[in-house]
């Protein structure tokens, strides 16, 4: 009776300590927002992410300087973001044991404006599915003829020529080229279309090194910009294919 007491107890502790090594510290995630007023028209928030992982503490900064209305449409997306990386988390977990694990698609419609007094005008979609994702566009009121299509870095379409939304998305630090040459390319470099003798034009991309809100910054397009040019990519002209005007503009929000 002693013994089987005794190899019980044993048996407790061997449990116990399993368990308790076994059992993983969950990760504490915090998020502290600063706004400050730069001058009467601009403000700067600061976003400070602290993660703590049982000894390890990690810290993220990201500031976003503009006009009240853009930091907070920004703050509103960051959120967004959060929670959705969040709901997938979860989502994970919930789905853990089950072997037919469903794969979410996302997508996202944008319209696209003319700039740089064009009428080039359209919608954009950009869909997620199975680890690629896919753009179609449709623009109509083009000249006739070959127009570049890129993907640009800021999701600001305010300016006239469309110049707001930067240069090239090039977040890999490469030179501008054709997709997928060997001496490199941005990841927005989509490349050109025709439009017809009507104006109208359509492209459809696919890839797997885009994603829609994912935590990799090589491969989100969410705060990016659609930009159609009057002229055609020369794909080799530095740092962006020679392509002329910037005719339409699309930023790259989630509604
Ligand atoms: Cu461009
Ligand atoms: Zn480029």
């Amino acid at each position: 009776m002693k013994t089987k007491q005794f190899i019980a107890l044993l048996t407790c502790i061997a449990l116990f300590i399993s368990c308790e090594s076994g059992s993983k510290k969950p990760a504490h995630k915090e998020i502290k927002i600063e706004k400050k007023k730069v001058n009467d028209t601009l403000v700067k928030a600061t976003v400070t992410t602290v993660i703590t992982k049982g000894e390890e503490v990690t810290e993220d900064v990201q500031s976003i300087e503009g006009t009240p209305g853009e930091v907070n449409a920004q703050l509103e997306r960051y959120k967004k973001e959060m929670l959705q990386a969040h709901g997938e988390k979860e989502a994970l977990h919930a789905h853990h044991d089950n072997a037919t694990k469903k794969q979410e698609v996302k997508k996202i419609k944008i319209g696209l404006n003319a700039k740089s007094d064009s009428t080039a005008e359209g919608m954009v979609s950009f869909t997620e599915e199975n680890g690629k994702v896919t753009l179609e566009a449709h623009i109509n009121g083009l000249t006739e003829g070959i127009h570049a299509i890129h993907i640009h870095e800021k999701a600001d379409c305010s300016s006239e020529d469309g110049k707001s939304s930067g240069g090239h998305w090039n977040p890999t630090f490469e030179p501008h080229g054709s997709w997928g040459a060997e001496s490199g390319y941005h990841r927005g470099d989509i490349g050109n279309f025709s439009a017809d003798a009507s104006g109208h034009g359509m492209i459809t991309f696919s890839t797997d090194q885009w994603c829609l809100g994912c935590a990799d910054e090589t491969k989100n397009l969410i705060g990016k910009a659609v930009i159609v040019h009057q002229g055609e990519d020369d794909l080799t002209s530095q740092p962006s294919g020679a392509a002329g005007a910037r005719v339409s503009c699309a930023g790259i929000i989630v509604e």
